[in-house]
């Protein structure tokens, strides 16, 4: 296990499981987070024994929004000269699939940072709320956005204008989470399902990871041209034909990353 100052990161076979660690401030997410979170990700992306990430929070919260203490005495040109955690978008360019496991609070930053994963499993535990409004800001690392896609505009609306939470049983019915475990089962579950993505053809997972994502960022018909050249490139892959030769064969794959 590696480490840092706000983070547990430990590899379980092809999968690394990123703890957040900073339960005192119910893992409120400063720069030295961002900075850290960053620093794992583009190791894990590059990594070839590793093939799925699952970050998760610790405590009773995943993680309970920006660092409000860090942002405090912020001005404008301080947020807007700086570009204040624009690197979160450096987050979402990670190539490999990740997964939000999330506990507990999962609010602002905190849920934003969820929805920037590529889907979220939740714990019976699990509360999701952009409560941004509140302390006169708003969502600012995609929330409005994201949330929205993924919920609709009345119950994202409803959420941002007035702070409301989502516990887990709505957030799965509103389609913000793929699926409810009990709290006890999460991590467990969360690492076998990521390991089962890890055990898949590098080069076919990465394609699936890109054209699901075209279908958030794109039209239609751009998202499916993507996807069916995505899908004719996979037939150049050797990994393709071993696939395919496997299932006739009634045999597991055995996968080369090309
Ligand atoms: N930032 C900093 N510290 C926090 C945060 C936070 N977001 N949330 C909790 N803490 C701290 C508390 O201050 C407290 O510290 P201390 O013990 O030193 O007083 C400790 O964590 C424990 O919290 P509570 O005592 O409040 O715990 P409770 O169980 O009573 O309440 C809640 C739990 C309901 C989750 C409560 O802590 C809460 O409302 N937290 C704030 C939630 C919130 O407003 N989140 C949104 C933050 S703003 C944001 O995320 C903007 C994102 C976009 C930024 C992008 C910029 C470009």
């Amino acid at each position: 296990m590696t480490s840092y100052e706000t983070l547990l990161v430990e590899n379980r076979g092809p999968v690394t499981l990123v703890t957040l660690n900073r339960p005192q401030a119910l893992n409120a997410l400063n720069s030295q987070v961002l900075s850290e979170l960053l620093e794992v990700t583009r190791a894990f992306d590059v990594d070839a024994s590793q093939g799925c990430m699952v970050v998760t929070g610790s405590g009773k919260a995943f993680a309970a929004g920006a660092d409000i203490k860090e942002m405090q005495a912020q001005g404008f040109a301080d947020m807007y000269g700086h570009d204040f955690f624009a690197g979160w978008d450096q987050f979402t360019r990670t190539r490999k699939p990740i997964i939000a496991a999330v506990a507990g609070y999962a609010l602002g930053g905190g849920c934003e940072l969820a929805m920037m994963c590529d889907f979220i499993l939740a714990a019976d535990t699990a509360r999701f709320g952009q409560p941004e409004v509140k302390l006169a800001v708003s969502p600012g690392m995609g929330g409005s956005q994201r949330l929205t896609r993924a919920v609709g505009k009345a119950k994202a609306m409803e959420m941002c204008l007035t702070g409301r939470m989502m516990d887990a049983a709505e957030a799965e019915r509103a389609g913000l989470v793929s699926r409810v475990v009990p709290a006890a089962e999460l991590i467990e579950e969360a690492v076998k399902t990521a390991t089962a993505i890890a055990g898949m053809a590098p080069l076919a997972v990465l394609a699936n990871k890109e054209m699901v994502n075209a279908a958030f960022e794109t039209g239609l018909q751009q998202g499916v041209q993507f996807e069916r050249r995505l899908f004719h490139g996979l037939f150049g892959t050797e990994d393709q034909k071993e696939g395919m030769a496997a299932f006739v064969e009634k045999r597991p794959g055995q996968w080369k990353g090309k």
